[in-house]
This record gives structure tokens, C-alpha cells and sequence, in this order.
């Protein structure tokens, strides 16, 4: 038999599976992702990874399914039979899981029981990995916040996370499964999703310092949050599985800056004062809002040996460049009459 490693990745279109899958890839795994159908193209974020500039055999797969669709994903695990399971798929957007509490739920909570139950069937020996979320601590109740701070979610989002949670530390007690929970605190990059704060800043600077807008509307900038970047993040989610026995870890830097901060690095960068630019709209605001997240890694570095390595200040500057690139390109094109 071949000893060839083979991981599953739910969510692999999305910013953290893009980079995991090219983490994978290049560990040698075979690589398998559930992709959901839609009517327009959305793997966009993995599409180079078919494209391997020295023409290697590159061994990454996509399957079509959806976490709500529990005897599917069963299908899927029975014919990839992976050795790993990552579970990033999710209804991951705060703000939305408010405007969608029970979708948030099927996919975020339930998704993550049907999944257990399908490798508990096909294989109890697949190690699995959960995203679970910094925002299940939401409206903390200590500072820093560690493996063993009790939750209080504050969102359908953080709440379904939370539930999953449990069922994966259940599944561990209850199954002797190799299951473990990254309690990830926010984690961006140039890949982030357009609505998320960091990236809603970026892309809008670049586009104001190219003059294709004037202004940007947020919400709360007083928001503190633990901001790291996705592609230190999955590393530790692999460490995780590589672990005699499964467990939970707190994945973050152990510094926490505001929203206001994040703007003043990025409009500085460009030279440009965002107060001429940002304009605060109560759209924005959540019915419930988590104000401060401040993780605490010592755990992931005692065990996995993981550490941060990019700064703030550098995770700002990367995004601001590469968004900034964006809107150069999208200034160059409007010039010669594309839309
Ligand atoms: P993301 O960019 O929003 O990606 C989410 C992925 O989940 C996408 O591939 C999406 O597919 C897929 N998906 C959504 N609903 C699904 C469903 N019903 N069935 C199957 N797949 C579904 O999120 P991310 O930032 O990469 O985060 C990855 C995971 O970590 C998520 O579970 C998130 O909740 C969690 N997390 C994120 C952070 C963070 O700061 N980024 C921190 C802690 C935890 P489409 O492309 O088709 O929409
Ligand atoms: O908001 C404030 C907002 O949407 C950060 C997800 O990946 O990380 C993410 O959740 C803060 C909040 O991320 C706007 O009120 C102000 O306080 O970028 P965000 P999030 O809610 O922290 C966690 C760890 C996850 O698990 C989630 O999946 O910024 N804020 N003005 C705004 N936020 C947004 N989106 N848009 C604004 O205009």
C-alpha cells in the first residue's frame, strides 16, 4: 500500500483552504476539496495551484458537495478515504450569521456533526481538525484569552461554533477520535474575503489613492482584534494533526490593536489620512459586538512548537501593497476603456 499522505479540506475555496491546500501540496499529499456548485467561477482562490510552473503532477482534487449534506459528505469521505480531515468549511461572516442565523447553523454546527458522524462510519482513525473561532469568547471574560477561557458568544455565528466545539472534544472522550479544535483568532491576507475589515481597508485605500473612489464606510473602528496572517495560521493546523493525541490550541500573536490602528497603518502607507476618507455608517454595526479579542499562543508553542512570524505592521503593509497592485491594474484598465 501506498504511504502516501491524503488530506480532505472543506472549505478549500476560501482564504485559509487555499493556503492549506498549498501547504499540503507541497508536503507531498495528496490533496482532496469539497467545492460547493455555483453559478458563477469560485476557485479562483486555488486556480493557480493547477498551473505548476515546473509542470509536476500536481495531485489536487475537487469533489462537489456541501457540509449540510450529510449522506454526501459520507460519499466523499468513503471513496477519498483521507488520512486527515480538515473542517474549514462555514458560513463565516459575523455580521451575516445575524441576517442568517439558521443557514449559519446548519453549516457551522450541524455541518460539523455530519462530518463527525460520516468518519466515526467510514474510519475512526482519520484525524480531523476543527475551525473553531476566538469569537466564541466574544464578550470575554478574561484577558488574555487562553485554551481554558470559558465561552461567551455573542453571535448565530460564534454560538454554532461553539456547539461544534463540544462535539468535536465529545467525539475525542467518547470515540478515543483523533479530533482537535484551533482556536483561531482572526487571521488575514492579501486572499481575505472583501467584506472583512481588514480587507475591506485595504481594497478601498488602494482604490482611493488611485482615485477610482472617495469614500469608505465602517462601523465600530473601535474594535480590537488579534490580527495575524492565514499563512503562518494553517501551519499550526497541520502541527495539530501530526500530535500522538488530539487537543485544543489557541492559534494567535498575543497582540491586539483596533480597527483605528489597522486604518492608520494602512492610509499611512499610502501616504493618505483616512479621516478625510471614512465615514461611520450604522449599517455596519452588529446587534451584539465582541470589542476585544487578545489571544494567548503559549500552548501552540509549548506543544507545537508554532510561533507568528509576520508583525501588524507587516500584515498591513502586505495587503495594502497587494490591493494597492489591484487598483493600479483596475486604474490602467478603466484608462483604456474596460469597465
Ligand atoms: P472563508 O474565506 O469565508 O471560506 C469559507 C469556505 O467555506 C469557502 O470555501 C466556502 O465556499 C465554504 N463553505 C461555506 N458554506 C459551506 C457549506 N455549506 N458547505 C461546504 N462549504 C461551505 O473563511 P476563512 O477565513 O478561510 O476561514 C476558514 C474557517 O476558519 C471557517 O470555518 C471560519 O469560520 C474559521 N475561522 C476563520 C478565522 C479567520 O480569521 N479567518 C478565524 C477563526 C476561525 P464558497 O467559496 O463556495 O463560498
Ligand atoms: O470584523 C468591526 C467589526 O468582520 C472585525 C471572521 O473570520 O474573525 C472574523 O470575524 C471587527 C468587528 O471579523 C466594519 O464590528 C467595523 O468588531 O473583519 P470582521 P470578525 O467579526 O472578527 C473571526 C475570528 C472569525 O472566526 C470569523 O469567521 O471590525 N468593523 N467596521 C467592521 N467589520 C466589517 N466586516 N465591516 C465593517 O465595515
Amino acid at each position: 500500500m501506498s504511504d502516501k499522505k491524503v488530506a480532505l479540506v472543506t472549505g478549500i475555496t476560501g482564504q485559509d483552504g487555499s493556503y492549506l491546500a498549498e501547504f499540503l501540496l507541497a508536503k507531498g499529499y495528496d490533496v482532496h476539496g469539497v467545492i460547493r456548485r455555483s453559478s458563477s467561477f469560485n476557485t479562483e482562490r486555488i486556480d493557480h495551484l493547477y498551473r505548476d510552473p515546473h509542470e509536476r503532477d500536481v495531485r489536487l482534487f475537487l469533489h462537489f458537495g456541501d457540509l449540510v449534506d450529510g449522506t454526501g459528505m459520507r460519499e466523499i469521505l468513503s471513496r477519498v478515504r483521507p488520512h486527515e480531515v480538515y473542517n474549514l468549511g462555514a458560513q463565516s461572516h459575523v455580521r451575516v450569521s445575524f441576517d442568517q442565523p439558521v443557514y449559519t447553523v446548519q453549516t457551522d454546527a450541524l455541518g460539523t456533526i455530519n462530518l463527525l458522524e460520516a468518519i466515526r462510519d467510514v474510519d475512526k482513525n482519520i484525524r480531523f481538525y476543527q475551525a473553531s473561532s476566538s469569537e466564541m469568547y466574544g464578550k470575554v471574560v478574561e484577558t488574555p484569552q487562553t485554551e481554558k477561557t470559558p465561552f461567551y458568544p455573542r453571535s448565530p455565528y460564534a454560538c454554532a461554533k461553539v456547539y461544534s466545539y463540544w462535539q468535536v472534544l465529545n467525539y475525542r472522550e467518547a470515540y478515543d477520535m483523533h479530533a482537535s479544535n484551533g482556536i483561531l483568532f482572526n487571521h488575514e491576507s492579501p486572499r481575505r474575503g472583501e467584506t472583512f475589515v481588514t480587507r475591506k481597508i485595504t481594497r478601498a485605500a488602494g482604490r482611493i489613492k488611485e482615485g477610482l473612489q472617495k469614500k469608505l464606510f465602517l462601523g465600530n473602528i473601535e474594535a480590537k482584534r488579534d490580527w495575524g496572517f492565514a499563512g503562518d495560521y494553517i501551519e499550526a493546523m497541520w502541527l495539530m494533526l501530526q500530535q500522538p493525541k488530539g487537543d485544543d490550541y489557541v492559534v494567535a500573536t498575543g497582540e491586539t490593536h483596533s480597527v483605528r490602528e489597522f486604518l492608520d497603518e494602512v492610509f499611512g502607507h499610502l501616504g493618505l489620512n483616512w479621516k478625510d476618507h471614512v465615514e461611520i455608517d450604522p449599517r455596519y454595526f452588529r446587534p451584539t459586538e465582541v470589542d476585544l479579542l487578545l489571544g494567548d499562543p503559549a500552548k501552540a508553542k509549548r506543544v507545537l512548537n508554532w510561533t507568528p512570524k509576520v508583525t501588524f505592521k507587516a500584515l498591513a503593509k502586505m495587503m495594502t501593497e497587494a490591493d494597492w497592485t489591484l487598483a493600479k491594474n483596475e486604474r490602467i484598465l478603466r484608462e483604456h476603456g474596460h469597465k
